[in-house]
């Protein structure tokens, strides 16, 4: 079993939704995160509190957010601990950092170049990355490492499933969308409006009296986290 296997089903059992490897050795990150492996961890939101989200954030779903953001910092560090003992260097990035760049609207790191390059979803027409058995309904996590991937752990990048499909960009408060087809390489303001988003999310969190910028229609609306909510529900998972 690769230590890799061993650190999945360790994380697995921990309460992370799935987890991905992502070979970094070609992706020219900055020098302090340049390591040539990334792992993934991605953590799935709650059906029932996905189905909750109808034209606005929700109460539930800022405590799931805090929830399933507590759960990722957990398993992030429990896995750097773990590779660590196995004798290799690892750097745990948290799920979320209050620190991020207000005005470039960008953190030091992101979630996605690890989640896309593990090959665990594409990047959605707003600029989320969609898997196919959650959805957008999911958050992540990175420990960046030197453990050496190995073959049965690597997945290709995916290429967009979205084709035609506008439902996120149609339900955007924000009509943030640039309506295009992700394709590996391509800039997030080919993408979306990103200062419009922002700025929808703040008066409407404003309003709401939620104190995080959180949003979650372009999750809900998602046809692919559609169907995670409505196999989850009526089994009353
Ligand atoms: C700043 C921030 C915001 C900003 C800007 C969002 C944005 N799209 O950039 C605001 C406040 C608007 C925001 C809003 C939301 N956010 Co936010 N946000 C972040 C944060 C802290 C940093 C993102 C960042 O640096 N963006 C800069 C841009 C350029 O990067 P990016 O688009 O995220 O990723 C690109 C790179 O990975 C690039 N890429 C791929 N390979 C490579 C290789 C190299 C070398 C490079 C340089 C780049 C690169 O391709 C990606 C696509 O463009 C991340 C946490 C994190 N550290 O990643 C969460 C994060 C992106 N947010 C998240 C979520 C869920 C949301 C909201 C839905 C709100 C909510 N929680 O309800 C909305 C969705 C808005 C949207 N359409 O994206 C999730 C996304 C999960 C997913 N399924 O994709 C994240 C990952 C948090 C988490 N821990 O899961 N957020």
């Amino acid at each position: 079993m690769s230590i890799f296997s061993e650190l999945k089903s360790k994380l697995i059992d921990g309460g992370a939704s799935h987890l991905g490897f992502a070979d970094l050795a070609n992706v020219n990150l900055s020098e302090e995160f340049s390591y040539p492996s990334g792992i993934s961890i991605a953590v799935a939101l709650r059906p029932e509190v996905l189905a909750g989200i109808i034209d606005n954030p929700t109460v539930d779903y800022e405590a799931e957010y805090e929830l399933v953001n507590a759960k990722l910092d957990e398993l992030s560090y429990m896995g750097e601990k773990f590779l660590k003992e196995a004798g290799y260097k690892a750097k745990a990035i948290p799920a979320t950092t209050r620190t991020y760049d207000p005005v470039e609207l960008s953190a030091p790191y992101q979630h996605k170049t690890t989640a896309i390059h593990a090959g665990l979803g594409w990047i959605g027409k707003l600029d989320i990355l969609v898997t196919e058995q959650y959805g957008s309904g999911v958050r992540f996590a990175t420990i960046l490492t030197d453990l050496p991937p190995e073959e049965e752990d690597l997945k290709p990048i995916a290429a967009s499933k979205c084709g035609a499909c506008t439902s996120c960009a149609d339900a955007c408060p924000a009509d943030a969308s640039k309506r295009l087809n992700w394709e590996t390489g391509m800039k997030r303001e080919e993408l979306v409006d990103i200062k419009a988003c922002n700025k929808s999310i703040i008066e409407r969190v404003k309003l709401l009296g939620i104190k995080h910028s959180i949003c979650g229609i372009c999750i809900v609306s998602c046809p692919w986290t559609r169907r995670y909510i409505d196999a989850n529900i009526d089994s009353g998972r």
